[in-house]
């Protein structure tokens, strides 16, 4: 059997140049290794309070952003996680197999829910539950994530061990799959933070569909670091995000980035980078416009029926396990 990767982003608001760089790169690379599932998670994005209208065009977009990041519908599989149901029936037994204390130490759940301060969802804590089932569904091996969401996979693979002792062995346990470089892009209003969909500074991150003027002005705007050295440097994470963009834009090395900035200023560093992101999205950009929506609806329909085999088999086998049955 091939072996399987799955990964999804949530519909929640513009993909940025971390969601590529830390995770849909890696998909378009590895697609051709693994049989591939890439889902745009739009039940995840109702963790916090989406505008429906919103919710509904940008779960579209997304996958229109999977296709212009060059994810190949005749080898991938593209699907929204909402198609096929069996996502959140999975998800329910799951809840009954996570712990309310494992899901009270999710560090993402923990900054989510002081964001929001009152009135927080059940599902932001259940989360990690249908994210695991996401995954076990498809008996996935590899999951290509950004660092944020190494602690996710680690309760996921938990969560299989568990279901697999108690219940017999059902689940494969899923690897991680974060990039050495490009798994954490920092904002670039404030490089102690990454870079984030639902910030609302918008002017620390760069979307996938930003126009080349809102590009130049936000790179100009970005913060840097005290000295005036370019080169990467933990201590200065300012100047070392800008360069690991760079870096992974450019596909130079690390070594060669630095020799090409030697003894120029910041702001040249800035406006290059600037103009490396322009061109890098410039193509990107006409094949989002280039997919029409009905070859998009084909791709997704199809997408929910390939998904929707696999989902369905690991589901009969999990009620058979546990006991549940009905007429
Ligand atoms: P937000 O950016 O609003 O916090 P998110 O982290 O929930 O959104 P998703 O769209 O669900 O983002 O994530 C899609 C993928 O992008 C995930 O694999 C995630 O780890 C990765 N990712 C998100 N932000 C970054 C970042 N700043 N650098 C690298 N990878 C990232
Ligand atoms: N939680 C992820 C999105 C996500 C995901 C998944 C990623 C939901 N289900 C399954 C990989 C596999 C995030 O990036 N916020």
């Amino acid at each position: 059997m091939p072996k399987r990767i799955f990964s999804g982003a949530q519909p929640t608001g513009n993909l940025h140049i971390g969601n590529y760089l830390g995770a849909l790169r890696n998909w378009v690379a590895l697609q051709q290794e693994y049989e591939s599932l890439y889902c745009v998670v739009n039940l995840h994005a109702v963790t916090v309070p989406q505008d429906p209208k919103a919710l509904a065009a940008k779960t579209l977009e997304v996958a229109r952003v999977y296709l212009a990041a060059g994810i190949d519908p005749k080898v991938s599989t593209i699907f929204v996680q909402s198609d096929v149901p069996e996502h959140a029936e999975l998800a329910w037994i799951l809840n009954c197999v996570v712990r309310i204390s494992e899901l009270e130490r999710m560090t993402q759940f923990k900054d989510k829910a002081r964001k929001q301060r009152e009135n927080v969802l059940a599902g932001l804590l259940t989360y990690p539950a249908l994210m695991a089932a996401d995954i076990l569904l498809y008996q996935t091996d590899l999951v290509p994530v950004g660092h944020d969401q190494k602690q996710h996979l680690e309760i996921t693979r938990d969560i299989a061990e568990r279901f697999n002792r108690d219940f017999g062995e059902t689940f494969r346990v899923p690897d991680a799959f974060i990039p050495k470089v490009g798994a954490k892009i920092m904002a670039l209003d404030d490089a102690s933070k990454k870079m984030s969909k639902s910030d609302e500074n918008i002017n620390g991150s760069i979307t996938l569909v930003d126009d080349a003027d809102t590009i130049r002005r936000k790179f100009k705007r970005a913060v840097t670091d005290s000295g005036t050295e370019i080169r990467f440097d933990e201590a200065r994470p300012a100047i070392t995000n800008m360069l690991s963009i760079f870096h992974l834009l450019t596909g130079k090395e690390p070594s060669e980035v630095e020799a090409h900035f030697e003894g120029k200023g910041y702001a040249q560093l800035k406006s290059e980078l600037a103009d490396v992101t322009i061109e890098f999205l410039r193509p990107f950009q006409e094949r989002m416009r280039a997919i029409s929506d009905e070859e998009l609806g084909r791709i997704l329909s199809d997408g929910r029926d390939k998904a929707r085999e696999i989902a369905r088999a690991t589901m009969r086998e999990v009620k058979e396990r546990m006991g549940i049955v009905g007429a």
